[in-house]
Order: C-alpha cells, then sequence, then structure tokens
C-alpha cells in the first residue's frame, strides 16, 4: 500500500517536471520577438542575427526621444515615429539580409538586424 503510494507520487513529480520542461519553448514559439533596449544613446545588442519572420521590438527607456529608421541607401523597412520613455516600435522581418538603422535624431546611435535562415 505504502509502496504503490510513493510510486504514484513519483509518477506525479515526474509529470510535473516534464511539463515545466516542454512550457518554455511553447513559450517562445507563442511570441517571436527579440528585444533591443535603446539605452544611454546605445541600441542594445547594436547587432542581432534573427530567422526570417522573427519580429524585433525596440523599447526606449532613455528620457529623451528615439527613433529607427532604415539607414541611407537601404529598404525603408525600419521607420518608427520619435519614441518617447517606454514607447515600442516593432517590425517583422520576412525576407533575409542585413538591415543597418539609425536613429534619426542622434545619427551616431546605429545597429544592425541580420535576417537569416537557422
Ligand atoms: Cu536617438
Amino acid at each position: 500500500m505504502f509502496d504503490q503510494l510513493s510510486l504514484n507520487r513519483w509518477g506525479a513529480l515526474f509529470a510535473l517536471v516534464a511539463c515545466g520542461a516542454l512550457s518554455p519553448s511553447a513559450g517562445v514559439a507563442a511570441d517571436a520577438a527579440t528585444t533591443v533596449d535603446v539605452s544611454k544613446f546605445v541600441f542594445g545588442p547594436k547587432e542581432i542575427t534573427i530567422a526570417p519572420g522573427v519580429r524585433v521590438r525596440w523599447v526606449n527607456h532613455d528620457e529623451v526621444p528615439h527613433t529607427v529608421a532604415s539607414a541611407p541607401g537601404q529598404e525603408k523597412v525600419i521607420a518608427s515615429k520619435a519614441m518617447d520613455t517606454d514607447d515600442r516600435y516593432e517590425v517583422t522581418f520576412s525576407k533575409e539580409g542585413d538591415y543597418a538603422y539609425y536613429c534619426t535624431v542622434h545619427p551616431f546611435m546605429t545597429g544592425v538586424v541580420h535576417v537569416h535562415k537557422p
């Protein structure tokens, strides 16, 4: 009787562990976004590599407005309005390529989104 009960407990524990191991990957699939933090006049990380179809989200943590805009000569895929503190801007990149961008208010702020199939 006691042995049977403890066996059931281990079974329940195992089920919980297996469930916990599966849920993080399910969460990533549901929200395939990568965040770039705009902080202290720097895009962090400055360069990111993502798969096609992934969304990139820029979040401004500074007290001054910033923008994200495709670099001159690039296809205008990235074109935000001025982002105030805590504002966000999102782009889903469907095509492979290297997307250079900058802040039009502070052109020394630059970054690159590399879109490549994994
Ligand atoms: Cu800026």
